[in-house]
């Protein structure tokens, strides 16, 4: 365990680490566990990708405006002093791009080849976000099939699944050949996405933003609203599984790639939030709560997720296995996906 030394800590430094705390929940604490060498670069990334998602969550910001910032984003990284006030006072994250001046100047500080992953994955993100959005603007549904569905993923979590790994690598607390196998941290990063976007989908809905792929959606209802509607509730969580088997079919490949760390701190932090996910989707199955409220594990199952998480490679199989178990056990032969979601299941569970 690293513990951060706060005595030293410069103003922009503690302003960062503030905006951490204020901007999320779940990786605050991971992120400031890490060894000492990843700390401050692992925490401008994720305030740099959290400052860059702050504009583009913000549906108020007309396209015209959002789309150079989205596509110029990483340029700002270079601009001394560089700050945004144009999110509508309501957006949740608002302050951090109000004084992104502190992540700017903490980004200059970080080592050469840091800034290189740091400003090429904003770079990427930003122009994939811009792409998704020019498609809603253009009235059409910007997530039509699944391949859509991942790709959009993949800009927004499978590059920082990618950036991450190079960092790693870079700070040699990775195994190289990771790097030879994109494919999985592509998983990681839309494994945790994947899920996100199953568990936010009412809360998305009522901010009028979409991102459950209509090839799946339309299997089992006619509008994208009808999943809401009381009486349809059998054919939303037909259609909630559909996704949530989707989903699984990225867990072989995390475990696979969370064989592939060499140090403590950054096994943790890989393996907390993947444990959360699958405990979240086994929150999600087949639960009619999802289309009607947000819905979270419990404090209770989240400490014993982060227990369970910082141990080994072992523990964490043992702990996707227990939620497989769990997934397996409420599957229903009513469910059109019956026999695909046992099959997913029970190769988690006869996996190691
Ligand atoms: C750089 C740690 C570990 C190899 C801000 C971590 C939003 C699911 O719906 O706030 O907006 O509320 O819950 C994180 C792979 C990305 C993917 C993505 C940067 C794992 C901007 C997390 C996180 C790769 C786009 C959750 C992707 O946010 O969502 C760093 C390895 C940010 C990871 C967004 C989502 C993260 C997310 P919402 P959340
Ligand atoms: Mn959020
Ligand atoms: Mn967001
Ligand atoms: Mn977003
Ligand atoms: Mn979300
Ligand atoms: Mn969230």
């Amino acid at each position: 365990v690293h513990e951060r030394n706060e005595a030293k800590e410069t103003e922009t430094q503690k302003a960062c680490f503030k905006f951490l705390d204020l901007t999320s929940r779940s990786f605050s604490a991971v992120i400031k566990e890490l060894h000492p060498e990843l700390l401050l670069p692992v925490c401008v990334f994720y305030l740099t990708l959290r400052g860059l998602d702050t504009i583009e969550d913000d549906t108020s910001i007309p396209f015209a405006t959002k789309e150079p910032l989205l596509r110029g984003f990483k340029d700002f990284l270079e601009i001394d002093g560089w700050t945004f006030d144009g999110n509508r006072p309501e957006e949740k994250d608002r302050e951090l791009l109000v004084q992104f001046h502190n992540v700017i100047t903490e980004f200059k500080n970080m080592k050469p080849a840091y800034q290189v992953i740091v400003k090429d994955i904003t770079d990427r993100m930003g122009n994939g976000m811009a792409d998704y959005c020019k498609k809603a603007e253009l009235g059409d549904d910007s997530v039509n099939t699944v391949e859509e569905y991942d790709l959009y993923c993949w800009y927004v979590a499978g590059l920082v699944g990618e950036g991450l790994t190079r960092l790693f690598v870079e700070a040699e607390f990775g195994n190289p050949a990771l790097l030879e196998r994109p494919q999985l941290h592509k998983s990681m990063g839309l494994f945790l996405q994947k899920t996100n976007i199953i568990r936010d989908v009412r809360e998305d809905h009522d901010d009028n933003r979409h991102f459950w792929p209509k090839e799946i959606w339309s299997k089992h209802v006619g509008n994208f609203e009808d999943l809401f509607k009381p009486e349809n509730r059998e054919a939303a969580l037909n259609c909630g599984s559909e996704m949530i088997l989707n989903a699984l079919e990225h867990v072989e490949d995390c475990i696979f790639y969370l064989a592939g760390l060499r140090e403590q701190s950054i096994f943790n932090f890989c393996a907390i939030p993947q444990t959360m996910a699958i405990a979240t989707l086994e929150l999600c199955f087949r639960n009619p709560d999802m289309f009607e409220r947000n819905i979270k594990i419990t404090k209770g199952d989240a400490c014993q997720m982060m227990l369970e998480s910082t141990q080994n490679l072992r523990v964490v199989c043992e702990v996707f296995r227990r939620y497989a178990r769990r997934i397996h056990k409420k599957n229903t032969p009513k469910d059109p996906n019956f026999l695909k979601i046992s099959l997913v299941c029970g190769r988690i569970e006869k996996f190691i």
